[in-house]
Formats: structure tokens, sequence, C-alpha cells
């Protein structure tokens, strides 16, 4: 006979927290919000830690180089989406690893023979307004000269105008050298008032820009998460078919964490995948593996060595598996079902293995709750899909701005490693969509608006660390109508209709 779960698996929107005693000290300021990302032995400490407990998905949509830099500045990772060819993802790490914090890899780039033109519609593309003129065109060519918002009249000139006429060129641009300090290129920058600094090597080739804002931001970024030599720590996808030549070729990059990137963990490609990992760089490779719902994929996964595992199986926005194949689990049963497993597996061998709540965060409270249900961290697709820096596009809808924002196994990301269970390598049938969500501005505003509310409630609950939240946590389940009751009800809520007719 079937095994049968004896309660119904459930999800966050079904839970509140219940508050705990508050004292003096318990002010959100005092909150640390850092986090184990890889596995650790009781009274050591992890090899790589996260400074807020989130990262964001192995998906096209999500995760590229601006987000991966953008979220180790404000103390998350991104993992670099793997549903792209080996060269093309080694290249991302490459240039996360490459931008180091406070200097940026030069991302609107032309050559001499551009025109206006080609300078407004690349304006349009990035939003940014400091270009690079190299030889070749390229991020890394020979820096030539420069063209900013304040070298062309776009009313008055013709759009054919080659760059070469209106770029500030090389000799009259002030350079700051490669291996300068950031604190270095600032001076020169408040020196002769700049807003930005190329940096070139000494063949004149275009390493890096600092910008004025960037430096102040830097100060400002007590959390950023950085490697021993100040570069941003970034993460990427990988799956169980060609990590022997992909996992070389990211780890040559400089990538500091893997990720095994499929629905369904609970298998022996995921076993091989470790193994072959471990078999060719011991433990010097961080790799993380799943998902899985339960107990018993967390065990397996954990003996196969993995350094965390990831949780939930048909929760994300744009996932449709639930449907498709009828497989899955509440996310908020399963991620307590498998932190269960975790301090099970801890108590026994003295092994703490993080999990990772992965999918179907709504509200950014649903993120405190994944906390206090035993997750480490939380991976986010479509909450990260909404902000400038993914790599997805901005369109306008009916007078709005979105972002578009595609599944892995939607028939648009054609990602059949993702889904892979053997077999023929192919795309049988989509277990994504293709949507759109609203546009919502910067990562950094938007972050620290959800880690404030985060340490609100933590406060609330009288916890000042994740372990704390995670052991004192009091959770009660809530019914339909207290649901109801959780939001604004029973008034007529004002908006510009209702106050358009009060007379
Ligand atoms: P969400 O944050 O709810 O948008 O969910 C993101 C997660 O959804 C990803 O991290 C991944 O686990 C899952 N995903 C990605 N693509 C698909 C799909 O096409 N079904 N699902």
């Amino acid at each position: 006979m079937a095994k049968f779960f004896k309660e119904p698996s459930r999800t966050f929107s079904e839970y509140l927290l219940v508050p705990g005693y508050s004292g003096p000290d318990c002010t959100p300021d005092n909150v640390s919000l850092k986090t184990p990302l890889v596995k650790f032995k009781k009274g050591e400490e992890p090899a790589l830690s996260l400074n807020i407990p989130m990262v964001s998905a192995v998906m096209q949509a999500v995760s590229g180089e601006e987000m991966a830099c953008a979220l180790s500045r404000e103390g998350g990772v991104s993992f670099i989406y793997g549903s792209q060819p080996i060269e093309s993802q080694a290249e991302m790490v490459r240039n996360v690893k490459a931008s180091k914090a406070g200097f940026v890899g030069s991302d609107s780039n032309l050559s001499l023979d551009s025109t206006l033109a080609d300078v407004l519609a690349l304006k349009k593309k990035t939003g940014h307004s400091t270009m690079a003129v190299t030889d070749t065109g390229k991020r890394d060519g020979k820096l030539v000269g420069l063209v900013t918002s304040r070298d062309f009249r776009e009313s008055r000139m013709d759009k054919n105008t080659k760059v070469k006429d209106f770029m500030t060129a090389f000799d009259k641009l002030i350079v700051g050298k490669d291996g300068i300090s950031l604190s270095e290129a600032n001076d020169i920058i408040w020196e002769h008032k700049l807003n930005q600094l190329p940096i070139v090597d000494e063949n004149q080739r275009l390493k890096a820009f600092v910008f004025r804002k960037d430096y102040d931001s830097h100060k400002e970024n007590p959390n950023e998460l950085l490697d021993e030599n100040k570069r941003y720590i970034v993460g990427a996808g990988i799956n169980t078919r060609d990590y022997a030549q992909r996992v070389p070729a990211l780890v040559e990059a400089g990538v500091d964490v893997l990720v095994i990137d499929s629905s369904e963990g609970y298998s022996c490609w995921q076993k091989d995948t470790i193994q072959w990992v471990r078999e060719h760089y011991g433990d010097s490779v961080k790799i993380g593996a799943g998902n899985v719902v339960d107990g018993d994929g967390f065990r397996f996964l954990a003996e196969a060595g993995a350094d965390f595992i990831k949780v939930g199986i048909g929760g994300g926005s744009i996932c449709i598996t639930r449907e498709q194949k009828g497989i899955g689990r509440g996310q908020a049963t399963a991620t307590l079902d498998v932190a269960n497993a975790r301090d099970e597996y801890f108590k026994n061998t003295g092994i703490y293995i993080p999990i990772c709540s992965d999918g179907g965060i709504v509200h950014d409270y649903h993120i405190t709750l994944a906390l206090a249900f035993g997750a480490d961290f939380v991976m986010l697709g479509r909450y990260f899909a909404r902000f400038k820096e993914a790599p997805n596009k901005r369109v306008s809808i009916n007078g709005n701005y979105m972002k578009e924002y595609w599944g892995e196994g939607s028939a648009r990301a054609r990602n059949w490693q993702r889904y892979d269970v053997g077999g023929e390598g192919k795309m049988s049938f989509v277990e994504g969509v293709d949507s759109f969500v609203p546009y919502a501005g910067s990562l950094r505003d938007n972050v620290a608006l959800t880690l404030s509310k985060i340490k609100h409630t933590m406060c609330n609950c009288g916890c000042l660390t994740i372990p704390e939240l995670q052991r004192d946590a009091k959770v009660t389940l809530v019914s339909s109508t207290s649901i109801v009751e959780g939001g604004a009800h029973d008034v007529v809520v004002r908006d510009e209709n209702v106050d358009a007719k009060v007379q």
C-alpha cells in the first residue's frame, strides 16, 4: 500500500508567527541575518556564509552578471543560470569576479565607427549614459575615447554622425592605472571633479570603471559579501549531464559555489555529479543539490555529500510541475519536514547542512516564516526578476512597466536538463510558463525594505538571530476566515475612483 502522509501539505500563506517577549535590546539594529551557505562541523565556522538569507534563482530571467554583483553587494548570492553554453556561463562568472567591489566592468561599449544612433539605442537598452569607445567595440578592447551625455546634442546632430567625431578622445581623458585601490581612484575622482574614472592597463586596455556614485554606495554597504581579494562572491547552476566539462570551466572562471539545478533531486544522477566533483576537487569545490521535499530526499543527498540542500517542488510562481506531473508538496510542510531531517542528521553526525527554501515566496513575511520553519536561506525568482539588475527585458504594458519572467521549464527557456530523468536528452512537455511581473526598480531599495520587515518581525518574536528564530518561533495555522481578517476588511479603501466621487 502506498505511504500516506497524515497531514495535508501546507504553504506559507496558511501560517502566522505569534509574538514572543521583546526585551530592551530587541531592536532591528541588533538583528543579525548572517546564515551558513555550506555545511560545517559542530563548533566550526562554515567556509561560506551569507550576510542576508537570500539567493537569486538559477534562471535565465533572473541571475546574470549585474544581478550577481548587485546581490553580493547587499550580502546575498546569485546563482548564474546554467541553461546556456558553458563558455558564456563561465564568461559571466569571470566578469563578476573581475568587477571588484567599486570597480565595474564596462557594459556599454562602442567602436570608432559607431554612430549617434547606436549611442542612443545602447543608452535605451542599458539605461547607462557613460559609454566606452574601444578599438574592438568590446569591453576589454583598447580604450580610445569616452561618450557621455555631455558629448552630444541629440536634437541638433545628425544620427549618422560617427562616434569618433564627437567622443572625448583618450588623450583628453583622466584615467586610473590598473591595480590602484578604490580609495586612490576616489581621490582622483574628487580631485578632478569626475563622474567616472576609466581604469586601463599598461597597454591602454579597458579594465573597469569606477563611478562616483558607486564609491559612495560601496561605503554604505556594510553587508557586502566579498572573497579574500575583495571580489564579489558568485554561484552558478550546473546540470547532471555535462558536469565533467562545465564544472572545470566554472572553477577556472573563479566560481565560489555551485548548485545542481533540478526540479527533482532525489536521484542517482545527483549522487554521481557530487561524487565526480569530490573525486576531482575534494572539498575545495562547494556544491549544493536538490530539490527535495521530504526527509528521505534530504538524507540521500546528505549522504551523497551535498554542501547545502534545496527544498521545493512545484511552488514556484511560474511553475506548473504539480499540474503537469502531479508531484510536489506544499512549501511550508516540505521545508519543515526537511529541516527536521537536517536537525536529526546534525544530532547524529555533528554535521550541519544548511537548507534553502526555493520558490513560492510571495510576501516578504514568507521569508521570515521559511526561516522560522527551519530554512537557513531562501531562493527567489519572481522577487528578483522585478528589478532593474535582472537580465530580462523591461516592457511597457498599458502604460505600466513590466519585466518579462519565464520558467526554466517553459518553451522559452527549454532547460530540459533541469527536468532530466535520464534517457533521451530532450524536452517532452513544458513545466513552466512565460509571464510578466511588475517592474519594481532597484534591487538595493527593495531588498532594504524586505530586510527591514524581516528584522521587525524577528524583534516581535524576540529573536536577534536566525538560529534563535528557528529555535524559538511560535507558529500558528490560520483558518481561511482569519486570513480575510488579516487584510483591510469591512471598510471601503480609498482609491482615486472613490475619492473622485467624494463631494
Ligand atoms: P519563484 O520565486 O516563486 O518565482 O520561484 C522560483 C523557483 O521556481 C526557482 O528557483 C526554481 O526552483 C523554480 N522554477 C524555475 N523554473 C521553473 C519552471 O519552469 N517550472 N520553476
